[in-house]
């Protein structure tokens, strides 16, 4: 039975009224919803989830997803009225600078926030990462366990433009298969964006689309009767009948009317992304009883009241911290693993479980497949999969269940609901935003694999990764035009350049096997960003222990490989596969009598973050005759060239043939980089 009472009303009607205000103060921003949504909002914060505003990121706790984050007041305003450490003036100071109610909830900035929420669809595809987090993470550290300090349920509140990006769509469709029944979803379905009445562009029957997924969909409809009615106890009682469906995710579709009580522009897009105005905020503050001619009134019995949400807290804790320490006892073992995971750590010595190659040739793909297997054993809480590439990505980890319920089983993979490969489908937008849920949910670590080209189709979430700082691992192969007779839909030319360019992803193009190994390394130390392992499908050489002592020089990002001249005549600068042109290059200048160095550059950001003495050694600044070779846009380039520098590149798009053909007429060729060499030098 849900307690209600004025208290709440009263609580619910004050966030109405600090949205109106806050952004009547700013200027701008997004009032509505925030005013309408405030009960569903309360109602969750207050009545049914647990959690512990003074430990915020405690880890048995319910998550919150906000996947409308435009409407980031419905969650400060909570947040605030809860007491996770939001106080009336950083409502006052929104969408400021240095505020910590910045204009989209922001991960990391203010407490209580579990995801940046923003670009619409992210948040509601990342919840399904969320839930895929906690089932893994029970399975792995508690498994027969019927009542866990593992379990926790997943709230989002989604609206109209949520459930019409696509990518919602795809991780919605996964939710259903995987039958996430930890994952509640409230649709506010207001009918209202930015053109008003979404009549214009949006009519199909959502629950029916929800319902052939696979989900529990129930329906809330507060505009019901004439008079609208916010009936919060017909929404808790959706929520516990959600709660109780545990095969199923639950979407619950609540009908609101956007902006309510305002009473001219109430239902209107207007009043969803601009400030009411004086003469709206006053009519609505009477309306709802508070006095127009004050601001952030917030009278002290409600604040009392809603702050009591600390004390429940603390005693929701204290109950889950009993069965964490009783797990913690009973299960040695798993609680020095969890506790690994807590700090962020790697196994001492797991450089050494990383395998060395020493065959001739192999493609970097493949010896990324040998790093996944090699270090499984050693690294329980990595998991991942691929896109319907399992086979061409080499993302497999052999011998491991596939993560799934067990009527997902196939003749070809076996499904566990704690499995630790990862079969995504065609939906490599999902399947980026759900790896972006998994890492902010919890402790594990994951990758994904599809080709290099289709990282496009990922790259909103990938960005939010990088923005967010979670430690995401692509293992994106084919990665230029010489994965050859697919032909330019499939053949990556700018895509190096385009994600060098956001901040905070590292990019690593390994030159040959064992600096995969590294590569794979240096992803899973870094622990503040994603990271991509740029593979390929050829086969390359793999440079000898003579050629390449040190391939663990990789974690510098750039560093000489083969004969390192202390005065050369140039330098040539590779990536990849273009490593093993670029010692042709320099064998054939070696002919000439020009002695010149070659720097494998595999990762930029990694080359950057060293000091300049460590640069300077690599790329002596009194060299200046320089060459980059890389089977893709010379663009990035340029700030290792400088202005006598040339490239060897590809400026245009692919064209089907082998490989051997590409490379001869793209001019990515030993002969080439000579040329431009010699062109360089005169
Ligand atoms: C991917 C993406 N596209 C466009 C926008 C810009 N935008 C912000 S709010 C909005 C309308 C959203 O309407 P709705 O989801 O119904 O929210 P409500 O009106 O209920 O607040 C748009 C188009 C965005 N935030 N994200």
């Amino acid at each position: 039975m849900l307690e209600w009472n004025e208290l709440d009303n009263r609580a619910v009607d004050t966030a109405r009224v600090l949205a109106a205000d806050a952004v009547e103060s700013v200027g701008n921003g997004h009032p509505g919803t925030a005013m309408s949504l405030a009960p569903a909002a309360y109602l969750l914060f207050q009545k049914v989830m647990n959690h512990n505003p003074l430990e915020p990121r405690c880890m048995g706790r319910d998550r919150f997803i906000l996947s409308v984050g435009h409407s980031s007041l419905t969650l400060y305003n909570q947040l605030f009225l809860g007491g996770f450490g939001l106080e009336l003036d950083d409502l006052k100071n929104l969408r400021r600078w240095g505020s910590k109610t910045p204009g989209h909830p922001e991960f990391g900035h203010t407490d209580g926030v579990e995801i940046t929420t923003g670009p619409l669809g992210q948040g509601l595809a990342s919840a399904t990462g969320f839930a895929y987090s906690q089932r893994f993470e029970k399975n792995l550290f508690d498994p027969n366990t019927e009542d866990s300090p593992f379990d926790h349920f997943v709230y989002v509140l989604a609206s109209d433009g949520d459930v019409q990006e696509g990518v919602s769509g795809e991780a919605a469709s996964l939710a259903g298969h995987q039958k996430l029944g930890n994952l509640v979803v409230i649709y506010d379905s207001n009918q209202i964006s930015i053109e008003d009445d979404t009549n214009i562009s949006f009519s199909e029957d959502v629950n029916a689309r929800y319902e052939s997924y696979g989900w529990h969909t129930q329906t809330v409809d507060w505009k019901k009767t004439g008079d609208y009615k916010e009936d919060v106890h017909a929404l808790y009682a959706a929520i516990q009948e959600a709660k109780q469906v545990t095969d199923k995710p639950s979407f619950i579709t609540l009908k609101t009317i956007i902006g309510w009580p305002a009473p001219n522009k109430q239902d209107t897009g207007g009043i969803h992304g601009a400030k009411l105005g004086e003469d709206e905020v006053r009519a609505t503050k009477e309306i709802l009883g508070f006095d127009p001619d004050k601001n952030f009134q917030v009278e002290s019995d409600v604040l009392d009241h809603s702050r009591l949400l600390q004390t429940r807290g603390k005693q929701w804790q204290e109950q889950w911290q009993q069965k964490f320490s009783m797990w913690q006892s009973a299960n040695p073992d798993k609680a020095t693993l969890l506790d690994r995971l807590t700090n962020q750590e790697l196994p001492a010595g797991i450089e050494d479980s990383l395998p060395t190659f020493d065959q001739e040739s192999i493609a970097t793909r493949a010896a990324s497949g040998k790093v996944i297997n090699a270090l499984a054993d050693q690294l329980p809480e990595l998991w991942g999969g691929s896109a319907d590439l399992a086979g061409s990505n080499n993302t497999t980890i052999e011998g491991a269940m596939s993560f799934g319920p067990s009527e997902a089983t196939t003749d070809t993979w076996t499904t566990d609901p704690g499995g630790r490969v990862l079969h995504f489908g065609i939906r490599e937008h999902a399947m980026a935003a759900i790896l972006n849920g998994i890492l902010l949910s919890g402790h594990t670590r994951v990758f994904a694999g599809t080709f290099l080209v289709f990282s496009d189709y990922m790259r909103p979430a990938v960005r939010l990764a990088a923005l967010m700082g979670v430690p995401a691992i692509y293992v994106w192969t084919h990665d230029s035009i010489a994965l050859g007779e697919d032909g330019p839909t499939h053949q990556p030319v700018e895509h190096l350049t385009v994600l060098r360019a956001i901040p905070n992803l590292t990019v690593i193009r390994p030159a040959d096997a064992n600096e995969t190994a590294q590569a794979w390394l240096a992803a899973l130390k870094n622990t503040t960003g994603p990271t991509a392992l740029v593979l390929t499908r050829q086969n390359l050489p793999v440079m000898t222990k003579q050629d390449n002592p040190n391939p663990e020089l990789l974690q510098k990002g750039g560093y000489v490989v083969g004969e390192n001249h202390s005065d050369p005549e140039g330098l040539i600068l590779a990536t990849g596969s273009e490593v093993a042109i670029a010692r042709d290059a320099q064998a054939k200048l070696a002919a000439k009598g020009l002695n010149v160095n070659v720097v494998s550059m595999p990762s930029f950001e990694l080359f950057d973050s060293q000091d300049q003495h460590y640069k300077d050694s690599v790329l002596p600044p009194n060299v200046t005759a320089r060459v980059s070779v890389e089977a893709g846009l010379a663009m990035p380039w340029a700030k290792y060239l400088g202005a006598g520098g040339a490239s060897v590149s590809i400026e245009g798009f692919g064209a089907s043939a082998s490989y051997e053909v590409l490379y001869e007429k793209y001019g990515i060729t030993a002969d080439a980089v000579v040329e431009k060499f010699e062109s360089v030098r005169n």
